[in-house]
């Protein structure tokens, strides 16, 4: 069944680009288009399900940042400061020149860990943020 498509002009950096086009192609993505479409309904997907649960959870947040954006490391740490109550602890670990990850283990409830989350989303520098449960009751 043919669905309604809509046409967009998206406009990216060229790294984040040619690297998607080489992740699709490794993965045998016929078209851009496609690959986009699935990309999307992931991120939609990842969405929902974070909206959707409720009560206290473990989980660990994995951040990716660029280090050498002005103001990110504070903003990072303002942010975990901000959520001390649901944050046991927090590991750095420099990946590369500019590059960190950041592994913060949380505890509390969902509504604030995906606060939390969409915060760190939200940092300039910030290219990646994980979310993973252990448990949830
Ligand atoms: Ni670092």
């Amino acid at each position: 069944m043919e669905e309604n498509i809509t046409r967009i002009g998206v406009s990216l950096p060229k790294n984040l680009l040619d690297e998607f086009d080489l992740i699709i192609k490794t993965r045998g993505y016929s078209s851009r288009s496609e690959a986009i479409r699935d990309a999307i309904r992931n991120y939609i997907m990842e969405y929902k399900w974070l909206e959707k649960e409720e009560g206290e959870i473990v989980g660990v947040v994995y951040m990716i940042y660029d280090h050498t954006v002005k103001g990110v490391s504070d903003a990072i740490i303002d942010l975990q400061h901000e959520f001390l109550n649901i944050i046991i602890t927090t590991m750095h670990i420099h990946l590369s020149k500019d590059y960190c990850l950041e592994i913060i283990l949380v505890k509390g409830e969902m509504k604030d860990v995906k606060n939390l989350v969409d915060k760190a989303m939200a940092v300039k520098g910030v290219m990646n943020v994980k979310l993973v449960t252990a448990i949830k009751g």
